[in-house]
């Protein structure tokens, strides 16, 4: 039986970069989740008999509100609902379901690199038909639906149990439990040379994927140790916890250490890898090298056509306006498109529908391609390793080389974490009131082009985005970016990403900081950083 419970709004229900993300706590005010999941479905042109996808990424409450979201699915009317074993699906696995499925769209339980645990983050987006996230148009929508909620619907009885496979009835509905990892491992297998992996790993290429106790631990370890023969205990902290073993799941300097430490001994491993909470996205490491992640976007893009999918060449490259303009020197060499987007992963969906480009990327440590609608960090992993089996040549080399023949550019972001919301928003608002007379100005040996407030028109659809960062270019075509993060749940984050542009290969070797110092000096006057959140070093630097 249908039953329509009453609900009184609450006003903080606006999704950010991706989907709505708050503390655990704050998730279980009476009602909190199910009133943003029934905002969802009154957002949907819903016929009924539609099939939705559910999933997440393990982390705690991720089963109360899956079970709930079942119930509410039968309630609204859909035909049909899979779900992940134990409720677990990573965020490009679910998107591939999505799209296989004919699927009208999922919701993706996640805060993604965000801390879990009782105390820690909860997240939950909806995703469309395509397998994308809800572009804004329709998460606007959908916070609009939440501010004046007043009932919500569900199904009376209890969800099935997803701990087994198979398929069960909610009334009308079908509930359909399937293994998370079996579609997405086939779809792996599908776009890379599995064969030539495994000749890789057999000649004694040694390899390490951190799982940061996340979702892609079954993913890895089914991928890289049972089906390419990575010999056992190559995936570790493989088994997902609510909590991430009280870790924090972010692939970075900071919180993958531990890994970057192993390949920086020399008896270490040829190759490492990680992934985040919900496993898009991917930290990549060579011996005694980290790569940056906009590195890793423009090797990938120079080198995918090594791997069969992308063995046609590709149609274009897009990145988020932070992401460093590396990959546009690909795109200029081989005369394929370059896209600028605002940051996060649904800004690319048009892009890769309208097939206007095959790969896309973001710096902080994503990249994808147009095989799913999400960025996709063991994807990631296994082009690196495609290429890396094809060239036979180490992490290190295939940078320097990439470096020769495009240039460097030298790239660091600073994140200032939990900073006071206040001085947050005033300090970006001191910058726009600043920017009209902010070319010509001078600053040391910097000069000031160009600054503005970036927007996006989307060229597919015409929507227009603004207020998606401040740019400060100079000419020369170093750059300093400022914007507030979209997916913290304390106080705000500050991010500032400094780039700068070197042809000289003799100078190619110097290390970031080196290379970046008067940028990142540069960075604190004009953003009066230290004066205006007390701060005086960033939190994280990537
Ligand atoms: C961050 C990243 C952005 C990414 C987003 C979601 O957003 O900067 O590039 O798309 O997280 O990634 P923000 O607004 O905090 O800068 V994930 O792995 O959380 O789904
Ligand atoms: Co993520």
């Amino acid at each position: 039986m249908i039953e329509t419970i009453a609900t009184t709004p609450y006003d903080d229900q606006k999704p950010g970069t991706s989907g709505l993300r708050k503390k655990v706590p704050h998730f279980q005010q009476p009602n909190y989740a199910a009133n943003f999941i029934q905002s969802i479905f009154d957002a949907l042109p819903l016929d009924g008999g539609e099939t939705l996808v559910i999933g997440g990424d393990g982390r705690y409450y991720n089963r109360e509100v899956i079970l709930m979201a079942i119930r509410m699915a039968a309630g609204n009317g859909y035909g049909r609902v899979v779900v992940g074993k134990d409720g677990i699906l990573s965020t490009p696995a679910a998107s591939n379901l999505i799209r296989k499925r004919g699927a009208s769209g999922g919701i993706i339980l996640s805060a993604s690199h965000n801390p879990g645990g009782a105390k820690g983050d909860f997240g939950i987006k909806y995703n469309g038909s395509n397998g994308g996230p809800a572009p804004e148009s329709v998460t606007a929508r959908i916070f609009e639906k939440s501010k004046s909620i007043q009932r919500y619907r569900v199904w009376t009885s209890t969800a099935p149990d997803i701990s087994k496979l198979g398929e069960t009835t909610l009334g009308d509905m079908v509930v359909e439990v399937i293994d998370p990892v079996a579609d997405y491992a086939e779809l792996m297998e599908s776009l890379f040379d599995f064969a030539k992996i495994r000749d890789l790993i057999a000649s004694g290429f040694r390899l390490r994927f951190d799982a940061m106790h996340a979702v892609t631990g079954p993913y890895a370890t089914e991928i890289l140790e049972r089906r390419l023969g990575a010999p056992q205990g190559s995936v570790v902290n493989n088994v997902p916890k609510e909590d991430f073993g009280g870790g924090h799941p972010d692939p970075n300097a900071v919180h993958a250490a531990e890994l970057i430490s192993h390949l920086m001994a020399n008896d270490g491993p040829d190759f490492g890898a990680a992934s985040d909470g919900d496993g898009d996205r991917n930290l990549i490491v060579g011996k005694g090298v980290v790569v940056s992640p906009s590195d890793s976007l423009a090797v990938l893009a120079a080198n995918a056509p090594l791997a069969p999918a992308y063995a046609g060449g590709l149609a274009g490259i897009a990145r988020s306006m932070p992401t460093s303009q590396a990959a546009d020197r690909v795109a200029q060499k081989r005369k394929i498109g370059i896209y600028e987007t605002p940051t996060g992963w649904k800004f690319f969906g048009n892009l890769l529908d309208a097939g206007k480009v095959t790969i896309c990327g973001e710096e902080s440590a994503g990249t994808g391609s147009d095989h799913v609608r999400e960025k996709d960090g063991v994807w990631a992993v296994l082009l690196w390793l495609n290429i890396l089996a094809e060239r036979r040549e180490s992490v290190q080399d295939i940078l320097d080389k990439h470096w020769a023949e495009f240039g460097r550019n030298f790239y660091q972001r600073h994140d200032y974490e939990e900073i006071d919301a206040k001085a947050a928003n005033g300090l970006m608002e001191s910058l726009r009131d600043r920017l009209a007379s902010m070319a010509g100005q001078r600053f040391g040996t910097l000069v000031v082009s160009e600054a503005d407030d970036f927007s996006y028109k989307d060229p597919i659809d015409g929507s227009v985005s603004t207020s998606q960062g401040v740019r400060i270019i100079f000419s020369g075509g170093s750059r300093i970016v400022y914007r507030l993060s979209g997916t913290g749940t304390a106080g705000a984050t500050l991010r500032v990403y400094i780039e700068r542009f070197e042809s000289d290969p003799s100078k190619h070797a110097l290390p970031p900081e080196e290379a970046l110092k008067e940028l990142i000096a540069t960075a604190d006057v004009i953003g009066e950083i230290k004066k205006r959140t007390g701060r005086s070093e960033p939190d994280v630097v990537t």
